[in-house]
C-alpha cells in the first residue's frame, strides 16, 4: 500500500535494520525500542490488523510469522530467560501503525499487566 510506512520498509524504500527475511515475512528492529531486543515481525503483504486476516492467510502467513519469531528467539538468545510476543490491534489496543505486526520483546524483565 502506497502510504503505508511498513509496506515501504518491506519494499526497502525506507531503510531499517532487517534481522530476518523470507518470501512472506520481514523483521526489523523497532526505531524506538522499549527493551534490549525489540523487533517487529510483519507480513510483506499489507494486512491492516490481525482480525483482518483471511482464513487462508491464517493458515499460511501466521506459520511463516511464527517461524520468523522462532528463529529470532534463537538468534537473540531469548529462550532461557523468556520474552514476549505482542500484537496490538486497533485504536484502543494501542495499534499506531495499521500494517499487521508482532512485537518481539526481550532482554529485560517485562511487567504485567500492560497499561
Ligand atoms: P504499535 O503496536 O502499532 O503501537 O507499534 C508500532 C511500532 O512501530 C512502534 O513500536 C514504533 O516505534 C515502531 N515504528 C518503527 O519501528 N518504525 C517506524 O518508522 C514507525 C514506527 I512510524
Amino acid at each position: 500500500m502506497e502510504n503505508c510506512i511498513f509496506c515501504r520498509i518491506a519494499n526497502k524504500e525506507l531503510s531499517s535494520e532487517v534481522v530476518y527475511e523470507s518470501d512472506q515475512v520481514i523483521a526489523f528492529r523497532d526505531v524506538a525500542p522499549v527493551a534490549p531486543t525489540h523487533i517487529l515481525v510483519i507480513p510483506k503483504e499489507h494486512i491492516p490488523a490481525v482480525h483482518n486476516l483471511s482464513m487462508e492467510q491464517r493458515n499460511t502467513l501466521l506459520p511463516a510469522i511464527f517461524e520468523a519469531i522462532d528463529q529470532l528467539v534463537e538468534k537473540e538468545n531469548l529462550a532461557e530467560k523468556g520474552f514476549r510476543v505482542v500484537n496490538n490491534a486497533g485504536q484502543e489496543g494501542g495499534q499506531t501503525v495499521n500494517h499487521l505486526h508482532f512485537h518481539l520483546l526481550g532482554g529485560r524483565s517485562l511487567q504485567w499487566p500492560p497499561g
